[in-house]
């Protein structure tokens, strides 16, 4: 991961160049991480670079400024417009792209009262988020021992940025521990997710994910690969998942817009099934790497072409993804 190629940051309402793009020592989201933020990702397709269902992140980012009463004085459509500049703007066929709406300066009580909000969207880029090796081999991951916080206590689906210091103190542990990621259980004692991942298993030929009972951001990516999967014809079941169903499972992969879909090898040392991708792995993840790559026109819709000012980066001309 690189900020090296990113040059442009669209702050509150215009193109600033990145050194520009900062925030004051007493922002009140400095202090108490009362911001929400997108991770989204700019695919390279044979007809220019693409934003991975742009709407449904600008979606899921007013709907967690709502949770937090945190009003963010841009439309929908200039909000996904701004993402569209930002791609442009930095000359990328491929990105992730980062959202972020922050408490800025006025007062560090802890309501934000007038406190004005900071709009930022800038994008770099970030190949695989937990390493080659996990993307090949499949990544090894622990229980952790921190639960994830439950909805009673912070909104599990709103992506607000001080909640993620429950995901900082479970993946610095599974690191430390020699593991790629921590799966964390929730307070009902069942399974939740990833640190930056929705989760999935694979028994009997059916696949099973949980959803919001369970403290989970509910994930586009997770969403994605349910309509695949239905698409596909296989059989899928929502509900809440136990750490027995973990280590019983044939298969188990995580999804994210970082992560996209990658298998779980194994869980504390533990393999699932023989520790390869398994078959349901295979299909979804090949189908989910066309469809971003927009190579399968049944789910063309869920991307947003980006007209870049290089004109060979788009129509035909494009021969690689940078
Ligand atoms: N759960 C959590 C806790 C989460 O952070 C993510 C995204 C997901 C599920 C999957 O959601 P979606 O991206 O909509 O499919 N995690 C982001 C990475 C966090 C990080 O910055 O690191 C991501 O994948 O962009």
């Amino acid at each position: 991961m690189s900020f090296d190629q990113s040059k442009y940051v669209w702050k509150n309402g215009e193109m600033v160049p990145w050194q520009q793009a900062t925030f004051h020592v007493s922002c009140h989201g400095v202090h108490y991480g009362t911001g929400v933020f997108e991770g989204i990702r700019c695919y390279c397709t044979d007809s220019g670079p693409a934003i991975f269902r742009l709407y449904e992140h600008i979606d899921r980012w007013l709907a967690s400024a709502k949770v937090y009463g945190m009003h963010l004085p841009y439309t929908r459509e200039q909000l996904a417009d701004a993402v569209m500049q930002v791609v442009a703007a930095n000359n990328f066929s491929s990105c992730y792209i980062r959202p972020l709406a922050i408490y800025g300066s006025d007062t560090l009580g802890l309501h934000p009262r007038n406190t004005p909000v900071e709009v930022v969207i800038f994008a770099w880029k970030w190949g695989q988020y937990l390493g080659a090796d996990a993307a090949a081999k499949g990544a090894h991951v622990t229980i952790s021992p921190w639960r994830k916080f439950s909805s009673t206590a912070m909104p599990a689906t709103a992506k607000a940025c001080g909640q993620y210091l429950n995901s900082v103190l479970a993946v610095r542990d599974a690191v430390a521990r020699g593991f790629d990621e921590a799966i964390l259980v929730g307070e009902d004692g069942y399974l939740a997710e990833g640190s930056g991942e929705n989760l999935f298993l694979v028994k009997d030929g059916v696949l099973f994910t949980n959803d919001e009972k369970s403290s989970v951001l509910m994930g586009i990516t997770r969403d994605s690969v349910l309509k695949m999967a239905i698409d596909t014809g296989m059989q899928v079941c929502i509900r809440k998942l136990s750490l027995e169903d973990l280590l019983a499972a044939d298969e188990v992969f995580m999804t994210g817009t970082a992560v996209e879909v990658t298998f779980v090898a194994a869980v504390d040392g533990r393999p699932i099934a023989d520790g390869r991708r398994g078959p349901i792995t295979s299909v979804l993840q090949r189908l989910f790497a066309d469809v971003v790559s927009g190579r399968e026109p049944r789910y063309r819709h869920w991307l947003t072409p980006v007209a870049t000012p290089v004109p060979e980066l788009n129509g035909e001309r494009v021969s690689q993804c940078r």
